[in-house]
């Protein structure tokens, strides 16, 4: 089991009591998107993702990268457990999307960008530790029931 300290605990909550999800699910998911053109083959039903303009105005990225926000909310409610509050989601990701895992660090990544661009100065290497290591147990939990 994953153990965290105190402050690691605080500052994802901390986080995630700051950062506005409107903005940081979209933001981050569009950017992944763009930077990463390969994670489009997933999204074939969102319609036109033809360049960054289209992808960052296309409400249905939107609200996908609200979903993604709204689903790692509850990993940092269950943060003891991650592991078995993905077990749909892993299964789902794995069995009925089948996409391919390594794209969850990618998504992390961007992620990141976003909120170290949303917190500036707050974002010191402590904090970026602590949040590197709680997406890190989030992509290892959505790995988790794919092989
Ligand atoms: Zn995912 C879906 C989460 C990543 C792809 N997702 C989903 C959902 C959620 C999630 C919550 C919903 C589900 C239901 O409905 O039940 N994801 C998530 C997270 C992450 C992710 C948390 C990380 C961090 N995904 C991802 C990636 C990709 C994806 C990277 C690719 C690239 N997802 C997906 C899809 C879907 C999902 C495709 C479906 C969509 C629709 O709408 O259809």
């Amino acid at each position: 089991m994953v153990k965290w300290t105190d402050f690691e605990r605080a500052t994802i909550q901390d986080i995630f009591s700051k950062i506005d999800y409107e903005v940081v699910g979209p933001a981050a998911f569009s950017r992944c998107l763009i930077v990463y053109p390969w994670t489009q083959r997933y999204f074939g039903g969102f319609g036109n993702l033809y360049n960054a303009a289209a992808i960052t105005s296309n409400p249905k990225v939107a609200a996908h990268g609200k979903v993604v926000i709204a689903g790692l909310e509850k990993a940092v409610k269950n943060m003891d457990d991650i592991k078995t509050t993905y077990k749909d989601l892993s299964v789902l990701h794995s069995e009925k999307l089948q996409v391919d895992p390594d794209n969850f660090n990618l998504l992390a990544d961007c992620l990141t960008i976003v909120v170290a661009g949303q917190m500036g100065a707050a974002f010191t290497p402590e904090v970026h530790a602590a949040f590197q290591k709680f997406l890190a147990v989030v992509v290892a939990s959505l790995r988790k029931q794919y092989y």
